[in-house]
């Protein structure tokens, strides 16, 4: 049966052999233009005018758009407030000024320099700080998540800590840089070709840009080369320059950014600054604490605000929190306006817990693994600073088998012990996790729809609005089908994303793209089973036989269930009662000659949902994908470089679909988010241009940095009955885990001093570690 094997990933062979096509892999057509953006360079301010004279003489420029060229101005997700192009302020650095169309990609750049653009700077706000200062928000939590009596905990507490944690932002770094080729079709249609995670949206905000209406704007992915949270707002205006200039010049148009370019212009990841309180007694238990997450938003919202929210929906991270108040706000700067990131701001509210907890554990002189026990989410029905109970709470089973598969106790007596010898490398180790909440806060998100057509020899074509960005959506999609219908997957295909097939999707995102696509894929399989089974039904007690009568279903395939009497299995159909069977493809040509329907749509909504922002109640997730990691890691005392030297996680993924690509996104996940707090450093200078704006200044994981060792292991959970064949979603999880590595260097700096807190920020990177084992060695 297909669920839960690894087949391979639909795309594998086409990645290696080069044979997949990207959006810059589509053969040029007849008249075809190139649009290139003119950029700001400055980062706040005045736009006063923009000359494109000379451009315009330049033989291969087509033309020059500005703000005045789009018929709206503005987009965004939540609330249109970031302008496609400067009309007057500019509010970062970088920000897209005018659009030029050209007649050759090699021309692009020399038009681009020939536009003159007059703009006046002012002072502008860019650290956390001084948007605080200056109460410049984007958005504050309707409501702090309270539970319990935080004050009087504190009060009472016999230990109190007070700190900030500090992280950095990411840069996505996926290997396909925004994209998108328009073609005018007749009356005004436009055909979007895109590397977008939002179909759907990249659809509505280029209609709105032209005012055109949606069933004028078809948008259609194949695939991205990765996505990461980064094309799920930010495809959309990319998108509308293109189509702009496509409209305009009734031609083709595409829109390829440049590795820096698309660095340069695009958000990141938030940084997030949290003060914290932390109460807590002799024994490492968490009596209460009181955190203030906050946000660097950029300039505009963006998805923002529903990062915050996940923020603090993740602030427990593993660990039970009987009296806490949890408050954030986004700031306004003039950054580059940040976006969704793998994690969605949970990684930024998980990983405050773990680093309060190793600073617990260095207080009270303890093992970080001792207090993270103390406090752990024990029991089947514990209540989240959010009041959803946490169901099916597999946490304190992972944490037991972790430690005792990855020998931790045993490895922290040993690095206690080598630690004493001075050899300039110290040794850290910690045990980080977290349970993810799946589904989108924003309960509307929680649908998809999904289009299934059997054809006559067997074989099927299944449409979705998940759109496949190397996670391998598509071939759990397939599996799904395959499955549903007792076939192999190689008749399964899952064919491209459109919006014409497809329509008021979801972003492919909150790792939930197989959850709900799949349960809608899997909803139209069984309407087009409703009526097979009884078409088969007729069939086996021979109710028809005179060649002229048609077998006439009377039911309805919307309504009735599926009878557990018939089973699809290795292509035939049997019916269990009489043991009668008949092969699924001469039953589909039955079904085709007496006219029943062999194709069917299905809408899928995950139910029970409901979380209310200001009564703070009711079920946030469908779920939570829960897991832990150990690391292991060494520091150079002389240089500050980190080693990740051993690594053990453990997942729980429910019944996996597919076990070899979770895998892949479980090893993906863990070393995306290891960078995030290891070596990816965004760098500006003065004026805030970002200077680590490619592969040579910006530092992501390579081979080398991966761990030396490196255990995964799924942990068996047979009992996720709310989500499709009861698998769980894996596509961000791994991420939080990441931040084991970050805590296991804060472990081993804390070897180095006696009293003092680790104060370390994040990214540990080389000098940051050697600034912060300097200062605690000045004052130990
Ligand atoms: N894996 C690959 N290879 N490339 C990606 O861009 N994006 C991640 C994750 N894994 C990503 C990836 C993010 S941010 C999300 S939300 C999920 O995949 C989305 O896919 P899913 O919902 O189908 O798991
Ligand atoms: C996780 C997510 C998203 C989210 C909430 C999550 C996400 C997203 C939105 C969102 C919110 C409000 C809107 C909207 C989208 O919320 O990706 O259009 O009006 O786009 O918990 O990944
Ligand atoms: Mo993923 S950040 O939800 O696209």
């Amino acid at each position: 049966m297909s669920v839960g094997n690894s087949i391979p990933h639909d795309s594998g062979l086409g990645h290696v052999c080069g044979e997949s096509v990207f959006i810059d892999d589509r053969a040029e057509t007849r008249g075809e233009v190139h649009v290139g953006l003119v950029c700001s360079s400055i980062a706040c301010g005045d736009l006063i005018e923009i000359d494109a004279s000379e451009a315009l003489r330049h033989p291969d420029c087509l033309g020059v758009f500005t703000a005045k060229d789009f018929v709206h101005k503005k987009w965004g997700t939540i609330v249109h407030d970031q302008p496609f192009l400067v009309e007057d302020k500019i509010n970062y650095m970088s920000e897209p000024v005018c659009i030029v169309a050209s007649r050759t990609r090699d021309s692009i750049e020399a038009i681009k320099h020939l536009v003159k653009l007059q703009e006046k700077a002012a002072a502008g706000i860019f650290t956390i700080q001084d948007a605080r200062k200056n109460q410049s928000v984007i958005y504050r939590a309707l409501k702090p998540f309270v539970q319990g009596n935080v004050d009087q905990a504190l009060k009472m507490a016999p230990h109190k800590l007070t700190g900030t944690f500090t992280v950095g932002g990411q840069e996505h770094f996926y290997m396909e840089s925004q994209a998108a080729v328009i073609y005018p079709l007749e009356n005004g249609q436009l055909e979007i070709h895109s590397s977008s995670q939002h179909p759907s949206e990249t659809q509505r905000t280029v209609a709105e840009a032209l005012g055109l209406s949606l069933h004028q704007v078809v948008c259609v992915v194949k695939r991205m080369g990765g996505g990461f949270g980064g094309k799920e707002s930010q495809a959309g205006p990319i998108a509308a320059y293109a189509a702009l200039v496509a409209q305009k010049l009734k031609k083709p148009a595409r829109l390829i950014l440049t590795k820096d370019e698309d660095m340069k212009i695009t958000g990141k990841r938030h940084p997030f600054q949290n003060e914290y309180e932390v109460a807590f007694d002799d024994d490492g238990k968490i009596l209460g604490v009181k955190v203030l997450l906050q946000s660097d938003g950029g300039a505009y919202a963006d998805l923002s605000a529903s990062i915050l929210d996940r923020a603090m929906f993740h602030f427990d991270g593993v660990y039970y929190l009987e009296n806490v108040h949890i408050d954030a706000v986004c700031y306004r700067t003039n950054n580059h306006s940040n976006t969704a990131f793998r994690g969605f701001g949970g990684p930024q509210g998980n990983m405050t817990m773990e680093s309060i907890i190793e600073d617990i554990a260095h207080f009270l002189k303890k093992d970080a693994a001792v207090v993270r026990l103390r406090n752990l989410y024990q029991g089947p029905n514990v209540k989240t600073p959010y009041g959803q109970n946490l169901e099916n709470n597999m946490l304190p089973e992972i944490f037991r088998q972790l430690i005792t598969t990855s020998e931790y106790e045993k490895r922290r007596v040993e690095i206690d012990k080598e630690n004493l010898k001075k050899t300039g490398v110290l040794r850290g180790i910690s045990i980080t996790g977290t349970k993810f909440g799946i589904a989108f806060t924003a309960r509307f998100l929680n649908q998809g729809n999904a289009l299934v057509n059997l054809h006559l020899d067997g074989t099927v074509q299944v449409s979705t609005g998940a759109t496949e960005m190397g996670q391998g959506v598509n071939t759990k999609i397939q599996q799904i089908v395959a499955h549903g219908f007792g076939i192999e997957s190689g008749s399964v295909q899952v064919m491209t994303t459109s919006t014409e097939k497809n329509h008021n999707t979801s972003p492919t995102a909150a790792s939930s793209g197989s959850d709900i696509n799949g349960a809608a894929a899997l909803k139209a399989v069984n309407k087009i089973k409703v009526n097979l089974i009884g078409l088969a039904r007729k069939k086996f007690a021979g109710e028809v036989s005179s060649a002229l009568k048609e077998y006439e279903l009377e039911q309805n395939a919307e309504t009735v269930p599926l009878d557990p009497n018939f089973i699809f299995q290795h292509g035939k159909v049997v019916e269990l009662s009489t043991k009668k069977e008949i092969s699924l493809k001469e039953l589909i040509s039955i079904a085709y000659q007496n006219r029943v329907s062999l194709g069917a749509y299905a809408h899928f909504k995950t139910g029970g949902l409901g979380f209310d922002k200001e009564k703070v109640e009711g079920k946030a997730f469908n779920y939570f994908t829960q897991g832990m990691a150990v690391s292991e890691v060494s520091v150079d005392e002389y240089t500050g470089e980190v080693k990740v030297l051993r690594v053990d996680l453990l997942m729980d993924l429910g019944r996996s679909i597919n076990p070899g690509i979770d895998r892949g996104q479980v090893a993906g996940g863990f070393v995306q988010g290891m960078g995030w707090v290891t070596t990816e450093n965004l760098f500006y200078d003065e004026r805030r241009n970002l200077i680590s704006h490619s592969p040579t200044t910006y530092k992501i994981p390579n081979i080398q940095d991966t761990p030396r060792e490196f255990n995964i292991h799924f942990i068996e959970n047979l009992n996720n009955d709310c989500n499709v064949y009861g698998s769980k979603a894996v596509g961000e999880p791994p991420l939080l885990l990441g931040s084991s590595v970050w805590t296991a260097v804060k472990h081993a700096l804390s070897y180095r001093s006696k009293s003092n807190m680790v104060n370390l920020t994040s990214p540990a990177t080389g000098e940051v570690v050697l600034m912060e084992l300097t200062r605690l060695k000045r004052s130990p």
